[in-house]
This record gives C-alpha cells, sequence and structure tokens, in this order.
C-alpha cells in the first residue's frame, strides 16, 4: 500500500449519506465495506442505504426546491457552483489520491478526472443564467413565451468507472438548471462524491439542494428510480440495470436519460497518417484499463495497411503495464473482482474460440497480488460477428478486424447493438466527412478520438447505448423542461 494514497483516509473511516445538510448513517445502521482494487484491502465503509433513506433525502429535496435553494436565482446558483469548481480545483490532489485508492485508477487519470469536474461546475456555473426560453409569434392578441424550468428533484445514479466526471456532468447541468438532486453513487466508489458534498456545504448551497445516499444498486438504487417523488432520472450504467431503472421511471411517468456504454471502433483508412493514429488507436482502450464508455474497442483496418498497423499496435500492447496507481503504470486494476473475472472470462472464450493474441501486456511483478489486475490483451484479426466484437467487455481488450472499402468500413462501424462513438483515421477530407455523418454514434472524432469527449461536448448513444444527451449545452436543456404562458391583451 503506497503511503501517499494511505495518509489521506484514516484506516477503516465510514462515511455516512449526506442528506437535507447532514451527515446521516443508514435508516438500520448497517454498513457496507469498501474495498480497494489496488490489493482488495478493506479500507473505509459506507452507509447501507435503504429505501427510507431514500424518501428522506427525496423528502428533503423537495422542501429545499420549494423553498431556500428553489428560490435563489439563476445567477447566485450559478455562483455557488462557480465557487464548488473552485475548492474542487483547489482540493484536486486530494480528491486524486481517494479516487486512485476507492477505483484504483492511475493517479494521473484521477487527477484528470477532478480537474474536469472542477470545470463542470465552472461551465454549469457560468451557463446557468444563459437559458433563456422563447417568445413565439401566435394571434396579434396573444403573448406567448416559453420558460424553461426545471424539472424538480432529480435521481442521479452514477457508475464506478468515471465518478467524478459523471457526477460533474449530470448533477452540474442539474443543479445550474434548478433542480434539487439526489444522488446514488456506485458501491464501489461513492468517497470521492461524498468528499464534494461536504465542499458544496462548505460553499453554502442551501441544505437539501444536493443529497447523496450512497448504498446498493438493488437496494438503495432501485429505490430512488422507482420514488414517486424523483421527477427526472439521469442513469449511467449497464443495459440491464438501464432497462430497470427506465421501468420504474415509466411507472411514474417521468423521463430519463440512459447512457449505457458502448462497442465503439476507430475506422483506420488506407491513406491515414499512422504514426499520429497509433497513440492514441491505443490509449482509447488502455485509458482507465479500458472500463470507460467510451472507449475504443474496435479497430477496423483497411486490409492493404492491415499487417502494418496490428503489428505497430501489438508493439505497443507488449510495452503495457498494468499496476499500482502510484507507480504511473499504464493502467490500474479493474474496479473489484467480478470485474476481473468477467474480463478474464472473455479472454477465456476468445483463447477458446482460437482467436489469435498479437500483443499482450503484463501486470506489473511489483502490483499486490491481492488487487484485481489483467494484463491488457490485442486479438487480430478477429471476425466482426465473434462476442469480442460485439459485447461491451468493459476492460483492456482490443481486436481488429479488416475491411475493404467504404461501404464495408460503415457497415461494420454500425454493425452491433451499441452507437456511441466513432473514430475516423483519414487523410481525405470529403471521405471523413461522408463516412463521419453516415455514423450511427453520438459523437465522431475525425483524426483524433476523445475517449469522453469535452465538457462542452454534448454526449449519448443511440440504440443499446442509450439515449438523452449529457455534458455541454445540451445536458443542461435535458434537466429542464419548459412551460409555455399565453396572454391574451386585445
Ligand atoms: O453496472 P450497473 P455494474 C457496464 C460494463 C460493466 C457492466 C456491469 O459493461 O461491465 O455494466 O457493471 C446502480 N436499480 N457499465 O454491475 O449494475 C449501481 O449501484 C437502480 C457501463 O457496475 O449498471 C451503480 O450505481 N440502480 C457503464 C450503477 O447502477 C442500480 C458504467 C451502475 O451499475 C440497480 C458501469 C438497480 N436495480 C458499467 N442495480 C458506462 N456506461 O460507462 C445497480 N444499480
Amino acid at each position: 500500500m503506497n503511503d501517499q494514497i494511505s495518509s489521506n483516509i484514516a484506516p477503516n473511516m465510514v462515511f455516512r449519506h449526506l442528506i437535507g445538510g447532514k451527515e446521516v448513517p443508514a435508516s438500520d445502521g448497517l454498513l457496507l465495506d469498501v474495498i480497494s482494487p489496488i490489493d482488495g484491502s478493506l479500507f473505509a465503509k459506507i452507509a447501507a442505504g435503504t429505501a427510507e433513506d431514500i424518501n428522506s433525502a427525496v423528502t428533503a429535496a423537495r422542501a429545499a426546491f420549494e423553498g431556500a435553494w428553489g428560490k435563489l436565482t439563476a445567477t447566485e446558483r450559478g455562483r455557488l457552483l462557480m465557487k464548488l469548481g473552485q475548492i474542487v480545483e483547489a482540493h484536486a490532489d486530494e480528491l486524486a489520491a481517494l479516487e486512485s485508492r476507492d477505483n484504483g485508477k492511475p493517479l494521473r487519470q484521477s487527477k484528470a478526472d477532478a480537474v474536469a469536474l472542477a470545470r463542470y461546475f465552472e461551465f454549469y456555473g457560468s451557463a446557468a443564467d444563459k437559458l433563456h426560453g422563447d417568445v413565439i409569434p401566435y394571434l396579434q392578441t396573444h403573448f406567448v413565451g416559453v420558460e424553461r424550468v426545471p424539472h424538480g428533484v432529480t435521481g442521479h445514479i452514477v457508475p464506478w468507472n468515471y465518478p467524478m466526471q459523471i457526477f460533474g456532468r449530470s448533477v452540474g447541468a442539474a443543479l445550474a438548471a434548478g433542480n434539487a438532486v439526489v444522488v446514488k453513487p456506485a458501491e464501489d466508489a461513492s468517497l470521492t462524491i461524498l468528499r464534494v458534498a461536504q465542499f458544496a456545504r462548505e460553499v453554502g448551497f442551501p441544505d437539501g439542494a444536493l443529497n447523496i445516499v450512497t448504498g446498493l444498486g438493488r437496494q438503495a438504487g432501485a429505490a430512488l428510480a422507482a420514488h414517486p417523488g424523483i421527477d427526472f432520472l439521469s442513469f449511467t450504467g449497464s443495459p440491464e440495470t438501464g432497462t430497470a431503472v427506465q421501468t420504474a421511471a415509466a411507472r411514474n411517468h417521468v423521463g430519463v436519460t440512459l447512457e449505457l456504454g458502448g462497442k465503439s471502433a476507430q475506422i483506420v483508412f488506407d491513406d491515414a497518417d499512422i504514426e499520429r493514429a497509433l497513440p492514441t488507436l491505443v490509449n482509447a482502450i488502455i485509458q482507465n484499463g479500458g472500463q470507460t464508455c467510451s472507449a475504443g474497442s474496435r479497430l477496423l483496418i483497411q486490409r492493404g495497411i492491415f499487417d502494418e498497423v496490428v503489428n505497430a499496435v501489438a508493439e505497443r500492447f507488449r510495452a503495457l503495464r498494468a499496476g499500482h496507481p502510484e507507480r504511473e503504470p499504464d493502467l490500474g486494476p479493474m474496479i473489484n473482482k467480478a470485474q476481473q473475472r468477467r474480463v478474464l472470462g472473455y479472454l477465456e472464450r476468445a483463447r477458446n474460440e482460437g482467436l489469435r493474441i498479437l500483443g499482450e501486456g503484463v501486470v506489473a511483478i511489483d502490483a499486490p497480488a491481492e488487487g484485481f489486475y489483467v494484463p491488457p490483451v490485442f486479438f487480430a484479426p478477429v471476425p466482426h460477428e465473434s462476442v469480442l466484437s460485439q459485447e461491451e467487455v468493459f476492460g483492456p481488450v482490443l481486436v481488429a478486424t479488416p475491411f475493404d472499402d467504404e461501404e464495408e468500413a460503415i457497415r461494420l462501424a454500425n454493425g452491433t447493438a451499441y452507437g456511441l462513438v466513432a473514430g475516423i483515421w483519414t487523410r481525405d477530407a470529403m471521405r471523413s466527412n461522408r463516412v463521419a455523418r453516415s455514423m450511427r454514434a453520438g459523437q465522431v472524432f475525425v483524426n483524433c478520438y476523445g475517449a469522453g469527449g469535452g465538457i462542452e461536448l454534448p454526449f449519448g448513444g443511440f440504440g443499446r447505448s442509450g439515449h438523452g444527451r449529457e455534458k455541454g449545452f445540451e445536458g443542461l436543456i435535458e434537466f429542464t423542461t419548459t412551460r409555455t404562458l399565453v396572454v391574451a391583451h386585445g
């Protein structure tokens, strides 16, 4: 265990919910163990949220929405968010250390997440009072105005892969729009979100504007999704749980945004700048150990350059090292034992199918034996129909498939149930536009690939990747609805 990381957290520290501005235990007093993926050690405990806790949080949020929080002007809300961004930025190292211990990602990535979180608060804080409505020309005798209004109380179910960033993008937008929020972080990575909620209190958010209930998905998460006092839901996670959340939302007739991952392709044409592409082709799957919704998990490579490109990618894979987050590894451990097993299961299945491993990295020899590490693996060539080409592994596993022409590249890129992100590498400007505009994906990158995309860029999927958009101004609009005012004056 590393001194710098462990020194930031008292051993076996207990973290409680934040409800109505107060830190409270679970209604039945039960706790969940927090296990570090770095070495499998128990290092903290969180409250095991109950349906009663969710109910208390929704009640507190409603009171804030109808009270102090709801009475603030958009400018005042925006200022609070910007202050929150500043305090997060000032504590970015502390948050990064906490995240790396809790989630296992390399420190530099945790730091980048903390900086991005600050930027989300800055972006949405500064946008809060720029969200204008419309005036509609109607009858000569009537004035019609359309106001953008908050939904009311919003529920946010956050996964463990990018807790800070996903919290920032959905909660930042929801608060900027004037909603009061209830957040259920993932049981595997709740701690940075709880710390940020403490900062929110420090900078003066009214009690109940931001409530955090930790706990299991099937308990606290399900209770939040089904609560009749929730006016809108934001969920990021697996398609299966997304279906459960959307079903629960439907019973209460409320809207939901779902971001459910992907099987995103990067298409490499034979005129691409390969040297420029190579680091990105590899990093797009290695970032966060491949536990990234927008990971570039498939390479589609034009046949004439297939061998050259896959050999260069394989060489890079052989140099990759999974290890302790503080020792500058290329990737850290998987989030938990189940995820490690899931990835190893996919690897075994692929080997049994006879898929060829072209390049494989290592688990560092000094990586703690009890940690949840897996080596990065690159398979090529892989048939488009194989499980590895179709299913989201959510680990450091990359596949490459050859294609002959533009038409086939488009068909393969769009040929999974998902549709989140796509990458295109070519020097032909006409082709890049043509192909980009054929992609069934919420974000398309040309001669670059930004797993996750920028704060300013609308993000979300087609098909099994979900629906609704987060990030950017589009994300702010999702957390509002409209009220149309018709005034007869003649
Ligand atoms: O996801 P879950 P898991 C994918 C990825 C991964 C797989 C399983 O492929 O291997 O999902 O991960 C909460 N009602 N992604 O099991 O279950 C849970 O507590 C309400 C992609 O972790 O979807 C957590 O807060 N909520 C992805 C959140 O849902 C429930 C990120 C996500 O957990 C619930 C994560 C329920 N019944 C996994 N059950 C992405 N899109 O980036 C669980 N939860």
